[in-house]
């Protein structure tokens, strides 16, 4: 979920750096204790406060104070100028949050350091400079609730900037995720960029939610535009979208006649579905981490295999009223919020944890139970069956570490791309988890970008991207949206690099075997070779280090969990690993990575879970990293759906069967005196359901009896040729030279 109304740190693990720079305007803010009256400081003490604090290391948002009237202000680049309110003679805080800010004073009696309360890793911000003040334009809001065709309402809020002169173009955001909060600060602080470029910014609930009439149905199905477009009653996203635009395009004065779309994860499918059959105003739309298909590959089932934790979670946070509530997993017998692992194993199946939830069945739920496999269910809201023309130009956004629609955003660009005559299907992909672009951060978990790539892919090419499209007067030269086709920020050697086709024409898909006696080559060995392990659905791999938190509570460490040290699992019985020699040369891996394996098993169906590592030399320059086994790609497949998704059958005990699927785009160097690993595993709890591996005709209602252990063997060799397609970047003519 992208934007929750959720305390602090909640917002800021979900979504943003956990920099104080961004711990307010906070939607809903808790109530902060009354401080005691104190009184006004003096000037002389405001001014000896007055600087540029930065951290150190986040330092691409300092905070900037400075005295006014007697009074402390605080603004930074992403948050418009507040008045802090005196606690003590060095501490503030702000009147609508509990943030507070606390000062040192060097040996003159001057600032010197900084503390934030809600800065998580207590970073100490240091006097670095001056106080910079920013643009912040003088957006004017009002509600309003907007008919669409069917005489529903949907709730609304419209920013208009008082300050400039002329006429603007919409950019709008459709959300199921609240849009009450939507105000100058909130659009400063979460898009500083095209806030500052000016826009007539707009919110709006879809419907069934928040303040919007109708009904919400989960990744609503399209209609068939051909046959309903002039239906009045045949609605979708898609309808509400153009609705929506006709009437600002009629109802708010000062528009430029053009309209953009823009929103991550929920709200990115939703800025898709405006580019499907689009208003003829729409002139750009940015999905950012958009689902595409939600059984497929994002956020409720890949290949077939259940998301049970985020199933629960998320459908219980959306479904159960028109705004979203918390998720708790309750408290252990120690008395310690309960790990989502043992929770989720107690249960055993998804059917026993619905009766256990308290909650009435909901329609979500209801899906998943009724509907495991890929029927037209799920089929009809897969978008990708629907894109088949670039109908406006279309900047795709997706992260690497994106842990909930990293498939969305490349699904779409590839599915664009045989269509894209006019060079107007963009894709900007970056080691990003989701949403994080959103952040100026240079750290995502233990990495480390070396530069704040979030905030470059902002004001590099999203904003010249709409202004481009949008804008009568994009701005001047050196300016403009120059982006061919896609933008990657390649990790490893930690650089952005461009490209006129991902991936690139020039990377070549290169066979990794999985050799016998856990080696990996780029050579097919001549013998035939086993690897087996012991899968137990009683003693499931935990796809994250425990204990596992509710999905998005406060703490939740569910953001990060695809840059996790895989060395928690590499050890274990049912995890096959095979190595590469330490490499001699940098590898340079650019494009899809796919899983090509051939497995059996003892039971009759089984998952497959594959993950291709980088593992880092115990010598590493940076002590954090040493020995460190970094996931770069990873996938599931559920062994039922290897002859069709939409029918399930069990697999014959003991026969070899080949398992192709995709491990998605990656763009990394494995550097000199790394090693390359490959694991294979065949539970990722509480992430993935438990396979019972029986067959079972639904997963879903499975019973304890149904798990059952089962021998798991791998193949390698000449016959039976298990493999990794890497897309080599640089194939050096032998390829023994890594
Ligand atoms: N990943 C969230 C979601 C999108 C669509 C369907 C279900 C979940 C989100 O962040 O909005």
């Amino acid at each position: 979920m992208f934007r929750r109304r959720v305390a602090l740190a909640a917002l800021c693990l979900a979504l943003l750096p956990c920099t104080p720079a961004l711990a307010w305007p906070l939607p809903h803010p808790a109530q902060p204790a009354a401080p005691a009256q104190i009184s006004a400081p003096a000037a002389a003490q405001l001014e000896a406060l007055t600087g540029e604090y930065t951290d150190p290391v986040e330092p691409d948002t300092p905070l900037s104070f400075y005295g006014s009237d007697g009074k402390l202000f605080i603004e930074s680049e992403r948050n418009i100028p507040a008045e802090l309110k005196p606690h003590s003679a060095l501490e503030f805080g702000l009147a609508d949050s509990k943030t507070t800010f606390r000062f040192t004073l060097d040996a003159a009696g001057h600032g010197e350091t900084l503390v934030v309360s809600t800065d998580p890793e207590g970073s100490v911000h240091r006097l670095t400079g001056s106080p910079v003040h920013h643009l912040f334009h003088d957006y004017q809001r009002s509600g309003v609730m907007i008919p669409m065709r069917d005489g529903v309402k949907l709730h609304a809020v419209i920013l208009k900037p008082a300050d400039l002169a002329g006429q603007l173009p919409f950019l709008i955001q459709r959300t199921p995720y609240g849009v009450d909060g939507t105000n100058r600060a909130s659009f400063s602080y979460s898009r500083p960029e095209l806030a500052r470029a000016g826009y007539i910014y707009v919110a709006e609930d879809i419907r069934g939610r928040y303040k919007s009439e109708g009904e919400f149905v989960m990744s609503r199905p399209l209609i068939d535009h051909g046959a309903d477009h002039h239906d009045p009653k045949a609605v979708d996203e898609s309808t509400d979208a153009w609705d929506t635009v006709a009437w600002l395009l009629a109802n708010v004065p000062g528009n430029n006649g053009r309209a953009g779309f823009i929103g991550t994860s929920y709200p990115g499918f939703l800025a898709m579905m405006a580019g499907i059959d689009p208003h003829p105003a729409v002139k750009a739309i940015s999905p950012q981490a958009p689902m595409i298909d939600v059984w497929i590959g994002d956020d409720f089932f890949h290949n077939g295999a259940f998301r049970q934790s985020y199933g629960y979670d998320y459908v219980l946070s959306m479904e159960s009223g028109k705004e979203e509530v918390n998720v708790d997993y309750g408290k252990g017998k120690d008395g310690k919020p309960r790990d989502g692992f043992d929770y989720f194993l107690e249960r055993g199946s998804f059917v026993e944890d619905v009766k256990k939830s308290g909650s009435k069945l909901l329609p979500t739920w209801k899906l998943f139970l009724e509907h495991p496999a890929y029927d037209s269910y799920w089929s009809s809201r897969g978008v990708e069956h629907s894109l088949n023309a670039v109908t406006v130009p279309t900047l795709s956004v997706g992260g690497y570490y994106d842990q909930e629609d990293m498939f969305g955003p490349q699904e779409e660009y590839a599915r664009l791309e045989p269509h894209d005559a006019n060079h107007q299907n963009f894709l900007v992909l970056g080691p990003w988890r989701h949403g994080f672009w959103a952040s100026s951060a240079r750290h995502l978990g233990n990495l480390d970008y070396t530069e704040p790539i979030g905030k470059e892919y902002r004001a590099q090419i999203e904003a010249k991207f709409f202004a481009h499209y949008l804008k009568d007067d994009p701005g001047p030269n050196p300016s403009s949206f120059d982006l061919e086709d896609t933008a990657s920020f390649q990790t490893g050697s930690n650089t952005w690099k461009r490209y006129a086709h991902f991936p690139p024409k020039e990377s070549q898909p290169t066979s990794l075997h999985l050799q016998g006696a856990g080696l990996l080559s780029w050579s097919n060995s001549t013998a035939q070779a086993t690897t087996s392990y012991l899968s137990d659905p009683a003693n499931p791999v935990p796809y994250r280090h425990r204990p596992i938190q509710p999905t998005y509570s406060v703490g939740s460490q569910w953001g990060n969990w695809l840059t996790e040290d895989q060395r928690f699992v590499t050890d274990r019985k049912d995890v096959a690993v095979w190595k590469f020699p330490v490499l001699k040369k940098d590898l340079i891996v650019t494009g899809e990575v796919l899983a090509d394996i051939y497995a059996a098993t003892s039971g009759s169906d089984n998952d497959l879970v594959v993950k291709l590592i980088d593992q880092y030399p115990g010598d590493d320059p940076d002590p954090k990293m040493r020995g460190y086994q970094l996931m770069t790609n990873e996938e599931i497949f559920r062994g039922r759906y290897l002859e069709s998704f939409e029918k399930p059958t069990p697999l014959r005990s003991g026969s070899i069967h080949e398992y192709r699927f995709s491990l998605h785009d990656v763009d990394h160097v494995f550097k000199a005196g790394h090693t390359v690993l490959v694991e294979i595993q065949s539970t990722w709890f509480p992430l993935y359901d438990r396979n019972p591996q029986t067959f079972v005709p639904n997963i879903m209602t499975a019973k304890p009896a149904d798990f059952q252990p089962a021998t798991i063997t791998i193949y390698s060799g000449p016959d039976h040729d298990s493999t990794l397609q890497v897309p080599l970047l640089n194939a050096c003519g032998h390829i023994e030279c890594f």
